[in-house]
């Protein structure tokens, strides 16, 4: 059960109404500049050009960049608009990938850790980007829900953005070293209020796959997520909510489910669809297969009830690493020529099926936002108070949440403790890959890991879960005993941890381009424990060089083998490490 003790034990938080009051107040100093794209198309918002493009039954294009040099950038933002443009093909929206740096203060900024995304400075650079083409500027990714959530969003307002996010990260995403959520709760809400304040629609973005929905078991939770953030962001600080997903819906049956469920639920247009970027997991050709895959679904979805949701064709290259401009483009090329042989599919579709998971979803998803409602409410949390609300559901986390209030019924055999209502393809996604690794090690050196039954500290340095997960279940599959070393966690609380475990070995799975700098400070960690445990890495083991303005991470396999970590490419590759591990404790 969840008591107001556990999870906000703080006397006195920060009141809702004076951050709403100041987010007004910063309203009559920061207002949406018309900048390039509401100039040249003449529209107010995006959200009004997105209607206008539902009247004429256009689907609109979506591309998401952002290169550490701002140079590049804004090449970027020049040569995908023109090159696509001098082809016939509108790019609408460009999503700009900041750095999770870009979460930290700006007078702090210098001393946080880099990741492989964009580092914009003053409002002026924000606002350089933004001019080089018409595209409709998207704030998304570390703005909304972190420390600096002002004074970014003021600086996305000045360059003409009126699409703002990402609230979604908000909850699930952390800065290494930055544990204030009261800051960034305090930072989000104002940030929140000042959008509401503007003269014109300014769009809140959330990318669900960003926050619960990369781990929820059930759709239905993910719907239910949509309904308690259309509850804090719309009922209780009156700015308007754009919702999000895609990278985990691969099924598209569910896919297309989820987007007429979400239909159901608002009349907001949506932001885009991000693609399944999960599914790409092959060869550039392999990869185009998943591409035109989750598009065609996505198109059709638009052709059958359309949300103002942009397609977003993610460039194939995405698992290796950031894609290149002309990557960018060949995607884009690539979806607009899909959507011209789509419209020939259209009537083999039978929505049917769709249609009735969707009413499953929407039914579960109002009981899962009912159930949240009435639990928190019982603890004692005041659910209409927007502050209390956000920090209470991040601070209580996706898994509980789904497991205290999930739609479903009860059942400890279930993985998170409930049948789902319709089950989320992450758990399909993951058992397949888990099963496919297990075949992989075969059954000698099962039988041999099972015998010396290493205990294995498994943590993942940032937010990507599902290495981490799939690492788990496959080591218990082969009767390995892993322990949970965390998420996001910090190097130094890790080797600590897996001291007081007594853990044999530690597995890293890391994929925000700081596998160097994350390794070294976990030796560094472990030696000042007095502790040599043996450190096996995966993940994206790459960086950008330190002080480097260079935009693609290059690879660090080398260094960190040179430094003594094992680097391995699959999980398989951990089997004869793990096994010499053991043998050599004997
Ligand atoms: C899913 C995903 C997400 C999800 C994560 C959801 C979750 N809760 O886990 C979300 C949407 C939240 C996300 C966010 C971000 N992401 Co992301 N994401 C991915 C994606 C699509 C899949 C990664 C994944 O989980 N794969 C599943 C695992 C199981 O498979 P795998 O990676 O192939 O791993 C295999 C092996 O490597 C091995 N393995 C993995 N770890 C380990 C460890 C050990 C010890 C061993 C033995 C083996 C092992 O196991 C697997 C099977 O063999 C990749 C692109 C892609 N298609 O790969 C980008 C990607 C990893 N993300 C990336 C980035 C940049 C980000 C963001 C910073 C973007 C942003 N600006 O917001 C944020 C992270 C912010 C933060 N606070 O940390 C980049 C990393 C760039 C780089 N380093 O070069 C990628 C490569 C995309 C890209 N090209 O830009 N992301």
């Amino acid at each position: 059960m969840i008591e107001r003790q556990n999870v906000l034990p703080e006397p006195d938080l920060p009141g809702t109404g004076d951050l709403v009051a100041e987010g007004k107040r910063l309203a009559k100093d920061w207002q949406v500049a018309p900048g390039a794209f509401l100039t040249e198309t003449g529209c107010q918002s995006e959200a009004d050009y997105k209607r206008a493009a539902i009247a004429d039954g256009r689907i609109m294009q979506h591309a998401q960049i952002g290169y550490r040099d701002p140079g590049k950038s804004c090449r970027a933002w020049r040569e995908i608009y023109e090159t696509c443009a001098g082809r016939g093909v509108n790019v609408d929206r460009y999503g700009i990938c900041l750095d999770w740096s870009m979460g930290v203060p700006r007078d702090e900024r210098n001393a946080a850790q880099l990741g492989t995304g964009l580092i914009l400075q003053a409002p002026e650079d924000f606002a350089r980007l933004t001019d080089q083409a018409p595209v409709a500027p998207h704030f998304g990714d570390f703005v909304m829900g972190f420390p600096a959530a002002v004074e970014n969003t003021q600086a996305a307002l000045a360059a003409g953005a009126t699409s703002i996010g990402n609230l979604g990260q908000y909850f699930t995403f952390r800065l290494p070293g930055h544990d204030d959520d009261i800051a960034a709760t305090e930072a989000t809400v104002t940030a929140l209020a000042l959008c509401a304040a503007q003269p014109v629609e300014v769009l809140v973005h959330s990318n669900l796959d960003d926050g619960f929905a990369g781990l929820f078991l059930d759709l239905s939770s993910a719907l239910g997520a949509v309904l308690l953030e259309k509850h804090i962001v719309e009922t209780l600080i009156n700015a308007t909510a754009s919702h999000c997903w895609g990278h985990h819906f691969t099924d598209p049956k569910r896919r297309l489910a989820f987007h007429l469920a979400l239909a159901r639920i608002t009349d907001t247009p949506g932001t885009m669809i991000y693609g399944n970027t999960v599914a790409y997991q092959g060869s550039d050709a392999e990869n185009y297969a998943s591409l035109a895959s989750y598009l065609l679904t996505d198109i059709a979805g638009q052709r059958l009830q359309p949300t103002g949701h942009a397609i977003n064709p993610v460039p194939v290259r995405e698992n290796e690493r950031i894609p290149d401009i002309d990557e960018v483009i060949e995607a884009q090329l690539f979806a607009a020529r899909l959507g011209e042989h789509a419209d020939g599919y259209a009537g083999l579709i039978n929505p049917e099926e769709a249609d009735e998971l969707a009413d499953r979803i929407l039914e579960g998803g109002r009981r899962f936002f009912d159930n949240v409602m009435k639990g928190l409410s019982d603890a004692g949390i005041d659910t209409q108070d927007a502050f209390e609300l956000l920090l209470a559901i991040r601070r209580i986390g996706g898994k509980q949440l789904e497991q205290l209030y999930g739609a479903g019924k009860a059942d400890d055999t279930a993985p998170g403790g409930c049948q789902p209502i319709v089950q989320s393809s992450l758990v399909e996604d993951l058992n397949e890959l888990a099963g496919k690794h297990v075949r992989r090690i075969g059954e000698a050196d099962s039988r041999r890991i099972a015998q010396a039954r290493p205990r294995v500290m498994v943590a993942a340095s940032d937010v990507h879960e599902h290495g981490k997960l799939a690492l788990e279940q496959v080591l218990r599959s082969v009767g390995a005993e892993p322990l949970d070393g965390g998420v996001s966690v910090d190097a130094e609380v890790l080797a600590r941890d897996a001291v007081k475990a007594d853990a044999e070995a530690i597995m890293v799975s890391t994929y925000n381009g700081i596998a160097l700098d994350y390794y070294r400070l976990l030796k560094t960690a472990l030696t000042a424990e007095g502790s040599a445990i043996p450190v096996l890495i995966g993940g994206r083991t790459n960086q950008i060089p330190q002080g480097s303005n260079t935009s693609l991470p290059v690879d660090v396999t080398r260094e960190l083998m040179a430094e003594g970590a094992i680097v391995c490419g699959t999980i398989e590759d951990a089997v004869p490490a793990l096994l010499t591990i053991m043998e050599d404790k004997q």
